[in-house]
């Protein structure tokens, strides 16, 4: 017999449940850990996961559905790597009648009718959270605080949310300025490289808000190389909590981390069995997480599983 989650579905019991997922790339550990997720539970789901990596292109993650789409795939999911663009090739698996369901995140598109669900994290609360502390931290400030910001994915939702919730809290604080803003693309080696830049351009640097923690990673050695001391003279803060993100944190080298949970592989599999199960999901799942100064990094080290 295949597992108890296969047979819940709708599906001919000697029939796997055909699931075609669209993955952005391989740009950081969140990724990774997302990816292992993923593959993980659709094994323990029972179902044959086809599965593709659009190495952060948009055009690679549509010839990806529309092969998902031709090969009648019973669902499909996707993290989309930009917002806006995904109308046709949605209306496409539509017409062909395969549910879609958006994980991680989300796209612009007004009719709602075209996914069935996103589960993912509220990366607007994140970029909140991030802002919070940095406006507790500098409370009693008189002068100026000059921060860097290193961007997201340009277009991506993490990457417009972040930005934004962090903008909405900081800006209660007139001292707290953004003095330089662009994207490390979420990577490691560019997060290093445009922090590189930011240190030439910039005589007084006091924060570091990344997107993310390879981001941040990577400006850390850019920091370092540059003779100062990452979390001291720069003040970081980043978002997603993964293993050397964490490791940073409780060297006190990352003063503040936001929860970014990758592990949404549990959660997908059980919306696939609902949604060919016939039952009715909410349009909108949201994960739960929390945040992480440099002690509480520390404790939770050890029990890191990603
Ligand atoms: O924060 C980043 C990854 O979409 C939430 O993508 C995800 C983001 C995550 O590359 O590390």
């Amino acid at each position: 017999a295949e597992s108890a989650a296969a047979s819940e579905s709708s599906q001919p019991a000697d029939k796997k449940v055909v699931l075609g997922f669209a993955q952005v790339g391989a740009e950081s550990g969140w990724r990774s850990a997302n990816t292992k997720s993923i593959q993980e539970s659709a094994a323990t789901a029972g179902f044959d996961l086809k599965f593709s990596d659009a190495q952060q292109k948009q055009e690679n993650q549509i010839k990806a559905i529309r092969s998902y789409i031709q090969q009648k795939v019973d669902v499909i999911a996707f993290s989309p790597v930009v917002e806006s663009g995904w109308d046709t090739v949605l209306k496409e698996a539509k017409e062909a009648g395969i549910p879609v369901i958006l994980t991680d995140r989300a796209v612009d598109s007004e009719d709602t009718s075209l996914y069935k669900t996103f589960i993912g994290s509220d990366f607007v609360e994140e970029g909140r959270k991030a802002g919070q502390w940095l406006v507790d931290q500098y409370k009693d400030a008189s002068g100026e605080v000059n921060i860097v910001e290193l961007q997201g994915t340009t277009g991506s939702a993490p990457a417009n949310d972040r930005k934004s919730g962090f903008l909405d809290v900081i800006t209660s604080n007139p001292n707290l300025k953004i003095i330089a803003s662009q994207t490390g693309d979420f990577t490691r080696a560019k997060g290093k490289e445009v922090m590189q830049a930011f240190l030439q351009a910039n005589k007084k640097i006091d924060v570091l808000y990344a997107h993310n923690d390879d981001m941040a990673l990577g400006a850390i050695q850019a920091i370092e190389a540059a003779g100062l001391k990452p979390g001291v003279d720069i003040k970081i803060i980043s978002v997603d909590g993964v293993h050397d993100g964490i490791q940073a944190a409780s060297e006190g080298k990352i003063n503040f981390i936001v929860e970014c949970n990758p592990l949404l592989g549990p959660q997908l599999m059980t919306a696939v069995n609902d949604v060919l199960a016939g039952k009715d999901i909410p349009l909108r799942i949201v994960t739960e997480e929390g945040t992480f100064t440099s002690e509480q990094a520390l404790a939770a080290l050890p029990n890191r599983q990603y």
